[in-house]
């Protein structure tokens, strides 16, 4: 079989709906989103640029003011906001692909600046990420966040079901959890973050039980969900692994399962970094424990997808980096062309440039 006749390439069902190939274009953040966090036509652009991808996840997107913790983030819970992202999700099935909206709370990983009433960023426990916040002046130390009442996160849980009735009213095709990365629901997860003595916290099961919460909040009104972890990465803030990572995640994952996610998003090894496994952690051994389907995410090449489906080691795979720079990153993988590199100056935040402007291959030629 040659590689462009690989299963990477073909169609698969993905829940209710039918993916056009395995080949998942990774949330990435782009702090591009206008006044109020709304979307514009120009995000709908770049979007709809990269709708060959079989399942294009968006960038992260704050479920409340409480849960954004970058300067220029897109928001999914005012009406505004709704209307933006369905300008997206339009032009995204517009150009016969389809769109997941990825929900963020980031907790403790924020700044006063960007908090309601500039109040102070929340966390399971008062211990303050090491690095900076980026807020709208620019790089700001982060400080150290207030405990939940216990009695608040209910509201939180009730905040990932509103922005999840939103994705749905903006016409996403399905939501993913963000668990990953440092963000609040890793901070719950892992003891080095959650000290609580209530019943989120102490036992693994007070500490997965507000990831349940928040999947059974949006789950339902047929929606399609999906979830996000990085069992073994340090970031954001640099975050402690789990000190026993591997039942801790297999109990979030056998939990998950419950609610019949249509797929499991791992990062697999370090977020951006080795994708070394340490003795005793196995993200394959995670995926044994989930029905649904296997995405896999890190610093994947082709060669490594091709291998990945030659070897049944995932259903979908993410590219994240080459995304930026492809728009028809797909069809690159497909010929074996060449993949452009990105620039890393123009990441996050700014204008078109860097972002809309990049060509695709037949545009490049002529
Ligand atoms: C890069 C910059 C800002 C946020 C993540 C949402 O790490 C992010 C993120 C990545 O999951």
């Amino acid at each position: 079989m040659s590689d462009a006749q690989s299963d990477l390439f073909q169609p698969v069902t993905l829940g209710p709906i039918e993916l056009r190939n395995r080949v998942v274009m990774a949330p990435l953040t782009r702090s591009r989103a206008g006044k109020a966090e709304v979307q514009g036509p120009m995000n709908a652009d770049y979007y709809a640029q990269r709708a060959t991808a079989g399942l294009i996840v968006s960038e992260a997107t704050q479920i409340s003011q409480q849960g954004q913790g970058y300067a220029f983030t897109p928001g999914i819970f005012t009406d505004p906001q709704v209307e933006g992202w369905r300008g997206v999700t339009q032009a995204v099935h517009d150009a016969g692909g389809r769109i997941f909206c990825q929900l963020w709370h980031v907790g403790r990983v924020s700044h006063p600046d960007l908090q309601p009433g500039n109040g102070l960023p929340v966390a399971p426990s008062a211990i303050a990420p090491v690095g900076k916040a980026f807020t709208p002046e620019g790089f700001k130390d982060f400080v150290t966040p207030r405990a939940l009442e216990t009695d608040e996160i209910a509201g939180i849980v009730a905040d990932y079901a509103h922005a999840a009735g939103c994705a749905k009213r903006a016409g996403f095709d399905g939501v993913e959890i963000h668990a990953a990365n440092g963000y609040l629901l890793d901070q719950f997860i892992r003891d080095s973050t959650n000290k609580r003595t209530d019943r989120y916290g102490g036992s693994i099961e007070n500490r997965g039980r507000i990831v349940a919460e928040a999947v059974t909040g949006v789950w339902g009104g047929g929606r399609s969900v999906g979830v996000r972890l990085s069992p073994i990465t340090p970031q954001v803030g640099e975050i402690g692994i789990d000190s026993t990572v591997m039942a801790t995640y297999s109990h979030v994952v056998r939990e998950l399962d419950r609610f019949g996610l249509v797929y499991m998003h791992v990062i697999e090894g370090v977020t951006q970094g080795d994708r070394t496994e340490p003795a005793g952690y196995s993200s394959q051994a995670l995926r044994k424990l989930f029905s649904g389907l296997y995405m896999a995410n890190n610093g994947i090449d082709r060669e490594m997808a091709l291998r990945m489906r030659r070897h049944g080691e995932a259903d979908l795979v993410c590219f994240g980096r080459p995304f930026i720079s492809n728009p028809d990153l797909v069809e690159r993988l497909r010929t074996g062309a060449p993949i452009a590199e990105s620039d890393k100056a123009t990441w996050y935040g700014g204008d078109g440039h860097g972002y809309t402007d990049y060509p695709a291959l037949a545009q490049a030629a002529e």
